[in-house]
């Protein structure tokens, strides 16, 4: 099987998504179907997102989530949108949204598969254009078909992800995922209501001179972060903090560079959440040669215990990610 048969910059998804189907002689088209979905609701998304200037979908719904965040009107209709687009797909029987406390069960009692997601991650940028993304893992289920799907369905650690990805809604708008067989990018040219083939077999540099990280926190950093940070002022290196974890990823999958949320005094467990946004970047960054931890464990590798836990993340080249283990190693050495 030819997984990294090179397809033309240029191929549409859905014939990059057929081409590669071919790839597994036991596809049956579910995965592909699901994936065709979450591309359909990232089109219907990005068109609200460009018009929310123009409408009243921008500011808060007045609203918090099961996080104690202000829910953005467009949060609510990212969730909406995505939530109907998996649901009339009919792959889906169950989700873990970040907009909802409970598993969302979609009645496909016959879906093969679950989907976790972000339906609009950094959107407290919206209101000042700033790109923010949709990030969603896609998980078999383990229970069999016929019924809804279980808490344990849904509790899977990031190794058992069948596919990964984020939409970026910036500059330009892209799909970037995974399936396990290397991370390729497509650019949406809204004129054809298609996504392109642009970014093929996308391999993040193993290291880099950007760090990404809200230092505002830095007093109550772990020790080891603190000394990271401080070997990147020392060694020149730029500091590039957009405030939204997909625009931040993105360039540092394509440039090389390292994210980092540590645990902090105000988020102790980190701030960002295991099942809908750690576990499928770090499934993407590994696929490209980088690596995802929380500092001292492989994120693919933590049990799940909650569906909304958070963990420390710290994210992108491979040497980078390293260099803050080594550092956090010394620290409890110390
Ligand atoms: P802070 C957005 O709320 C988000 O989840 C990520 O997109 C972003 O990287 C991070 O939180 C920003 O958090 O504490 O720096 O404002």
């Amino acid at each position: 099987m030819n997984f990294n048969l090179a397809l033309p910059v240029g191929t549409t998804l859905d014939r990059f998504i057929m081409r590669k189907e071919k790839d597994f002689p036991y596809a049956t088209g579910e995965l592909s179907q699901l994936l065709r979905d979450i591309a359909l609701a990232a089109k219907i998304v990005n068109r609200e997102i460009n018009r929310a200037g123009l409408l009243d979908v921008t500011g808060g719904f007045g609203q918090q989530n099961v996080q104690g965040e202000e829910q953005q009107k467009l949060d609510v209709i990212a969730n909406i949108r995505f939530i109907r687009a998996l649901r009339n797909g009919g792959e889906v029987c169950a989700i873990i949204s970040e907009e909802e406390e409970e598993i969302i069960q979609t009645g496909n009692k016959k879906g093969k598969y679950i989907v976790a997601i972000d339906p609009l991650d950094g959107s407290s940028n919206i209101d000042v254009n700033v790109s923010i993304g949709t990030i969603f893992s896609i998980y078999r289920r383990k229970s069999e078909t016929g019924c809804d799907g279980t808490l344990e369905d849904c509790l899977q650690n990031g190794t058992h992800q069948v596919a990964a990805g984020y939409i970026i809604y910036g500059s330009s708008t892209m799909l970037v995922y995974t399936t396990g067989n290397g991370v390729n990018g497509f650019t949406y040219e809204p004129s054809l209501g298609e996504f392109f083939l642009s970014h093929p077999d996308i391999k993040t540099p193993a290291t880099g001179t950007v760090y990404s990280c809200n230092e505002g926190g830095v007093n109550s950093f772990p020790e080891g972060v603190k000394q990271y940070l401080n070997y990147c002022k020392e060694s020149g290196y730029s500091g590039r903090y957009i405030g939204s974890l997909v625009a931040d990823f993105h360039r540092n999958l394509l440039k090389g560079g390292i994210y980092i949320y540590p645990s902090t005094a105000k988020a102790p467990n980190g701030k960002l959440r295991l099942m809908y946004e750690c576990n499928a970047l770090g499934f993407i960054v590994e696929q490209a040669g980088g690596k995802a931890s929380d500092g001292s464990r492989r994120i693919l590798d933590i049990e799940p215990t909650e569906l909304h836990q958070r963990c420390p993340l710290v994210i992108g080249s491979a040497e980078m990610v390293d260099k803050v283990e080594a550092f956090m190693k010394s620290e409890v050495a110390v």
